[in-house]
């Protein structure tokens, strides 16, 4: 018999209808590690696999009106952050966090689609830095990301290791910096690396790299299967191992659908 899913994970992050990225890539994340899966929507964006064409944001009051009851009712064990386009969103956020003594929180921190289309404005991105980076038991950066917030160009494994002190000096306790996108580029027997910041303890963890281009939704996918994985007690090294090899695996047998970007294949693990 399947276990009961008595451990529950809240995403609070955008709505990709498309069922790639945002809330909905969470919630199928959390029920394929067999945890309860709720979830606060900050943005309804309009796309599909080939791009962001828009979002309609929802307020703070609404973000908050959605978390308290979920809150209320729900011993929630670990929070994923995504999408949070707003100033207002996120202050209200990093506050539900401190009030309610929130634990496992993974902060990703999106700033902008694949497609090039700007998830958060700048003002957004500055209270995500100061809000919400040192309420975080991880940030969850790809390069373009890490570039954005820390300043520092990467195009090295030591560009990562400057980027990734920046950002603890601005307040992440640890950081995980998806390295996917510098494996393209290079030549053969690649590998896709990430690279796991415990305080200033870095450890590499290699995955085999697929050129492919079914990656829409790996990151929202991955930082929820951290989340997945701190609510069911795990540690935040074995979580980091455990969802990196669940991306890969998604990434592998993607299904290939859509005419950009496949979404990546959350299955039950
Ligand atoms: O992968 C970043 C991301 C996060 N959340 C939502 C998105 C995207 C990218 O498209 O749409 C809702």
């Amino acid at each position: 018999m399947t276990p009961l899913m008595t451990k529950i994970a809240l995403t609070i992050a955008g709505v990709d209808p498309s069922g790639g990225a945002g809330t909905l890539a969470d919630v199928k994340t959390f029920a394929a590690f067999g945890v309860f899966p709720t979830a606060a929507i900050a943005s309804i964006t309009f796309q599909n696999t080939q791009g962001v064409f828009g979002a309609e944001h929802q307020s703070a009051g609404s973000v908050k009106q959605q978390i308290t009851l979920i809150l209320d009712d729900y011993e929630v064990a670990a929070v994923k952050t995504g999408m949070l386009p707003t100033r207002e969103i996120i202050e209200e956020v990093a506050a539900i966090i401190v009030e309610r003594e929130l634990k496992n929180v993974v902060v990703d921190p999106v700033v902008r689609s694949t497609s090039g289309f700007d998830l958060i404005d700048n003002a957004a991105l500055r209270s995500l830095i100061e809000k919400l980076f040192p309420l975080a038991d991880i940030i969850t950066p790809n390069i373009p990301e890490a570039e954005r917030i820390s300043g520092v160009a990467i195009e090295s494994e030591s560009d990562i290791h400057d980027a990734a002190a920046v950002m603890r000096d601005l307040g992440a306790r640890n950081v995980l910096i998806k390295g996917g996108h510098l494996a393209s580029g290079e030549s053969e027997r690649r590998k896709a690396k990430d690279f796991l910041f415990l305080g200033d303890e870095l450890t590499i963890l290699e995955g085999e790299f697929f050129e492919t281009t079914a990656t829409h939704g790996t990151g929202c996918t991955l930082s929820s299967a951290i989340a997945a994985n701190l609510a069911l007690g795990n540690d935040l090294l074995t979580s980091v191992e455990i969802a990196k090899r669940f991306v890969n695996e998604a990434i592998r047998t993607a299904p290939m659908i859509g005419r950009g970007h496949s979404p990546i294949n959350i299955k039950p693990i």
